[in-house]
């Protein structure tokens, strides 16, 4: 008898062990499966030289990037002679090829028309002699000869600063900034309006925006997402200092003003960042936006703005989530999303505010200092962050960062100096470094898509239309796991100044999958497109499917209309 209790207890307690073992063990266990450790925090890989260096950053091709610079004495070389002020990234062979600008995009935005054509607007005076002013240029990307066109003095007003976005309709609203180049905006140089190209009438004009008179002087590069609605209106949330208001563009009222966010100042100069969290049919694409970063003086030994709010934008009195941004301080940070709908800041500083250094060489005071070199990444849904592996290059004060179409994200940039300053603390970077996140070392087999709507991808840009069911033939390695699919449409956007002007991540329907039996490994998958382009604007995209956590070979380059 007492064996036999002694067995049981002993087994008791072994079982008891093991569940603790186990508990205890898993993580661990876990991460040694994984091929190596680096793999689990992501890699860093400098690949090439942008050429001028990188201020704005717009994927504009599955394998090339548009940067562009401000007026400064680059190093490339136009044929002219003349130092280039933007270039064209070819991601296969790592050269930056020089574009033809001569107009200063000394602080500019950017955004895609629904035909596909990219157009940039704004920027600062010339130097009288090669380059003219840009305060009034609309520049647009000839996507046939592979340069830039520009217009000038097309803009009523000068716009510094200024942010743009696609509206539902196609035309593009350029928003806010000021008259001249300036380290804090006021009154007097404040440009409290916007306009939209191209115009309705055929004669661009300027209308009052109140808000950003409201919201001096923290209200540069303001912060503008649209916001889905069923009746198909142009809803803008438009968010400046710590204030942010829903704008029906159609009725020019503001239908909506949110409470004040909690915390810093999130725009520039004491500058955060903004990304709308992924949208899904789930839920009929309830938004919520997310701000982050920041800081709450113009000080340069003040600590960054260690939190991030969240905000659904139609929920009737809605309230600022807060957390603590993973517990890292950052002013200046710029964020992506990632494939599988997970979300990447990085970049940016540990103190200070945005702006050029002060003083020359070793007496030079930085604005910003204590460089993040970490990015952190975010997962929306379990609302938990986790820092990634580092760089050793720090990316201060006009840095950028954008989800490439291999799932990897391109960082570009930084430059505080007035001119081009190398051999000092934070000089002006050119090294185009490549973040490969932990997911793309995942095991899982990536999808490769072959063609969709029976068009081979990445031939050209294939042309969809919304709510319409698409169907997309794609090759999945077999392997122990079953295929479980996940799919997105994604705008990269233009990314310049922490502000990534129309990024955008939609979940997609699956309607359906299945074998195609007379190919191996070979599948059919039926995807829903939104129903109207509230939920994403109309223009140039990209279509991912994700197996489990692992991202396709290379996204679809889409126009969606
Ligand atoms: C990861 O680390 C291993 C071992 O340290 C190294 O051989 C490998 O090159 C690293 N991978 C990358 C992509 O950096
Ligand atoms: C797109 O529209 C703009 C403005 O109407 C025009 O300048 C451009 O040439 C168009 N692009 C294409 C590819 O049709
Ligand atoms: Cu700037």
């Amino acid at each position: 008898m007492d064996v036999k209790f002694l067995y049981i207890f002993l087994v008791g307690v072994l079982i008891l062990l093991n569940e603790r073992i186990n508990v205890i063990a898993l993580p661990a266990l876990r991460e040694r499966q994984e091929p190596a450790d680096n793999t689990t925090l992501g890699t860093w890989k400098i690949v090439g030289d942008s050429g001028v260096s990188g201020m704005h950053a717009v994927v504009v091709a599955p394998k090339k990037v548009i940067f562009i610079d401000r007026l400064e004495q680059n190093h490339l070389k136009k044929s002219d002679g003349l130092a280039a002020i933007s270039s064209e990234y070819d991601l296969d062979t790592n050269q930056a090829r020089p574009l033809s600008v001569y107009t200063n995009t000394f602080c500019s935005a950017g955004s895609f028309l629904a035909n596909g054509t990219l157009i940039e607007a704004g920027g600062s005076t010339g130097d009288d002699i090669n380059y003219r002013s840009g305060l009034q240029t609309i520049r647009v990307y000839d996507k046939d000869i592979g340069d830039w066109i520009e217009l000038e003095g097309i803009l009523p007003s000068n716009r510094w600063y200024p942010t743009m976005i696609t509206l539902p309709n196609g035309n593009l609203m350029i928003l806010g900034g000021s008259t001249k180049a300036v380290a804090v905006n006021r009154a007097d140089i404040n440009n409290p309006t916007f306009t939209i190209y191209p115009p309705p009438n055929g004669v661009m004009q300027d209308h009052e925006f109140e808000f950003l008179t409201a919201t001096l002087p923290n209200n540069l590069y303001p912060i503008v997402h649209l916001i889905p609605n069923d009746e198909g209106k142009a809803l803008l949330f438009v968010f400046a200092s710590k204030e942010s208001i829903a704008f029906d563009l159609g009725t020019g009222q503001t239908v909506k003003t949110y409470p004040k966010m909690p915390g810093g100042f999130r725009s520039y100069p004491l500058t955060g960042t903004s990304i709308m969290l992924p949208l899904s049919p789930i839920d009929n694409y309830k938004p919520t936006i997310m701000i982050c970063g920041g800081n709450k003086d113009r000080e340069i030994t003040s600590v960054s703005e260690a939190s991030c709010g969240r905000l659904a934008l139609t929920t009737e009195n809605a309230e600022w989530e807060m957390d603590d941004f993973g517990g890292t301080p950052r002013v200046m940070p710029d964020v992506t999303y990632l494939v599988d709908g997970t979300i990447l800041f990085v970049n940016g500083a540990g103190t200070g505010f945005a702006g050029l250094r002060k003083g020359q060489g070793a007496n030079s005071l930085y604005t910003a200092d204590n460089p993040v070199l970490f990015p952190t990444h975010y997962d929306p849904i379990a609302k938990t962050y986790k820092a990634l592996a580092s760089t050793n290059i720090p990316r201060v004060y006009h840095s950028v960062a954008t989800l490439l179409p291999d799932g990897t994200v391109l960082v570009a940039g930084s430059n505080p100096s007035s001119v081009v300053s190398l051999g000092i603390k934070f000089p002006t970077e050119y090294r185009v470094e490549i973040f490969t996140p932990p997911y793309l070392y995942t095991t899982t087999p990536r999808p490769n898509i072959v063609s969709l709507q029976d068009i081979p991808t990445n031939q050209q840009r294939i042309p969809i239309f919304y709510d319409e069911a698409i169907t997309m033939v794609v090759h999945i390695k077999s392997s122990d796991l079953q295929p479980s699919l996940k799919a997105a449409i994604i705008h990269h956007g233009f990314v310049t100044h922490s502000t990534n002007m129309n990024q955008r991540y939609v979940n997609l329907n699956i309607e359906n999958f299945y074998p195609d039996e007379s190919i191996a490994d070979q599948y059919v998958v039926t995807l829903k497109l939104p129903p109207n382009p509230t939920i994403i604007a109309p223009g140039p995209h990209y279509i991912y499917l994700f197996n489990y956590n692992a991202p396709c070979v290379i996204g679809v380059d889409v126009l969606l209309n």
